[in-house]
């Protein structure tokens, strides 16, 4: 009974559902205030199937975090560490590749050696995208970053370079000298490789919860500055919400909504767009937040299920299995998520036992089509711009269409 009165009151936003009509932000926060996880999940996967049939996504990537050197002390970060405190051990952690993994409690920074032989690792295991990001280092210089583009393209000639969030890109514009535009970072890293930017460091777009959370950060409108700079000059990029802190449900249905209305503007000028977005389940193990419990199960398949619903015009919503697990995630396929990131393999910036945490975490190809296939998807390998991949003979060639 409780069932079909919750089911009943969402009736009319199944009806707009199914005639393809945009959702309003009441409608956004409606649905939050819902028990009705089955109806929500049958709604956003009306939305998936429109958008992607019964294709369910993934990469073959590997995740390079080149430092955890940070200037920031944001609450929800565990990845961070003061560069002075480690400094005065050891500044520069000449990490060889055999110790990844390794539990450490000190801050690190990559070599652009290291940086690159790990990127040539992941191509020689076939990866078709590194997916680059790392703290806000005080004193690498932007060369260092040219560098590290230019270094991974002349060895990895046609693996995607995903890197820098938008955080790090303002970064840069602040570290050299004369300071440079947001557009000459952005063209000068092209010229040196980069193919895409992540979605990181969007948090939730609210002066209230950046001001709680994350206050020395660069708040919405630089992050908005520089995906709409990226997108004039033809980068695609992602975008995140970190979801499950302090943030209400209003604040992230208007996060979504000003994503849409930037999709919106970036879609008109038709140069570059989002590909795909990405709710972050915050995970508080080893962070200054780390006595709030953390989003639920129920919480997690709803945000992305309502993600899908409310973000008609970002043609992908990708479960970061890492954040959500891979149990949930594949769960999410049939809540309106068509995309898992990815195989993986290392990742520093979140570890579910905190920050002693082992970083390998990966998902295997089979693996990740066996989960596709229980849950009644089709899997696709794809590149960084969501274009079939096709394997042969240990080589890999853009398909026809999926
Ligand atoms: O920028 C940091 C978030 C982001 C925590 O673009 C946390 O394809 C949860 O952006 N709990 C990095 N989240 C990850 C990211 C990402 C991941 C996968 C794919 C893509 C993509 C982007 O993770 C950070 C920050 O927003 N984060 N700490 C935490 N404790």
């Amino acid at each position: 009974m409780v069932a079909t009165q919750t089911a009943s009151s969402l009736a009319d936003i199944a009806a707009r559902v199914e005639a393809g009509a945009r959702l309003t932000f009441d409608e956004g926060v409606r649905l939050y205030a819902s028990r009705d996880i089955h109806e929500i999940g049958r709604l956003a996967n009306i939305v998936r199937r429109r958008l992607n049939g019964d294709r369910a996504y993934f990469n073959i990537n590997r995740h390079i975090n080149y430092s955890n050197f940070c200037v920031l002390r944001c609450k929800f970060c565990s990845f961070y560490r003061p560069y002075a405190k480690a400094g005065q051990a050891s500044k520069v952690a000449d990490l060889r590749l055999p110790q990844i993994g390794a539990p450490r409690d000190d801050g690190y920074e990559l070599s652009l050696d290291d940086i690159t032989a790990r990127a040539r690792e992941a191509y020689d295991a076939g990866a078709t995208e590194v997916h680059i990001v790392g703290g806000l280092h005080p004193t690498l210089p932007f060369d260092f970053y040219l560098d590290m583009c230019r270094q991974i393209r002349a060895a990895c000639p046609r693996i995607c370079i995903k890197a820098f969030t938008a955080i790090e890109i303002i970064h840069f514009t602040r570290i050299t000298r004369p300071r440079l535009s947001i557009r000459r970072v952005l063209e000068q890293l092209r010229d040196a490789g980069l193919d895409t930017l992540p979605g990181g460091g969007a948090e939730i777009f609210d002066d209230r919860v950046h001001d709680e959370v994350y206050q020395s950060k660069v708040g919405e409108q630089g992050w908005f500055d520089v995906h709409r700079t990226a997108h004039e000059l033809g980068i695609p990029t992602n975008a995140t919400m970190l979801y499950g802190h302090v943030e209400r449900p209003e604040e992230r249905i208007r996060h979504m909504v000003k994503l849409r209305e930037q999709q919106d503007a970036s879609l008109r000028t038709g140069t570059a767009a989002f590909n795909c977005f990405i709710p972050l389940s915050f995970i508080p193990d080893g962070s200054a937040l780390a006595d709030l419990p953390g989003p639920t199960g129920f919480d997690d398949l709803k945000t992305l299920a309502i993600s899908r619903l409310m973000l008609d015009n970002i043609p992908h919503i990708k479960a970061f299995w890492i954040m959500q697990s891979a149990k949930l995630a594949q769960v999410s396929l049939n809540w309106g998520v068509d995309d898992l990131d990815g195989t993986v393999v290392y990742y520093d910036i979140t570890k579910r036992e905190g920050g002693a945490g082992n970083t390998h975490q990966e998902l295997t190809v089979d693996q990740m089509r066996s989960l596709m296939r229980e849950a009644g998807c089709r899997p696709v390998e794809r590149d960084s711009l969501y274009r079939p991949v096709v394997r042969e003979n240990g080589a890999w060639r853009l398909g026809g269409a999926a």
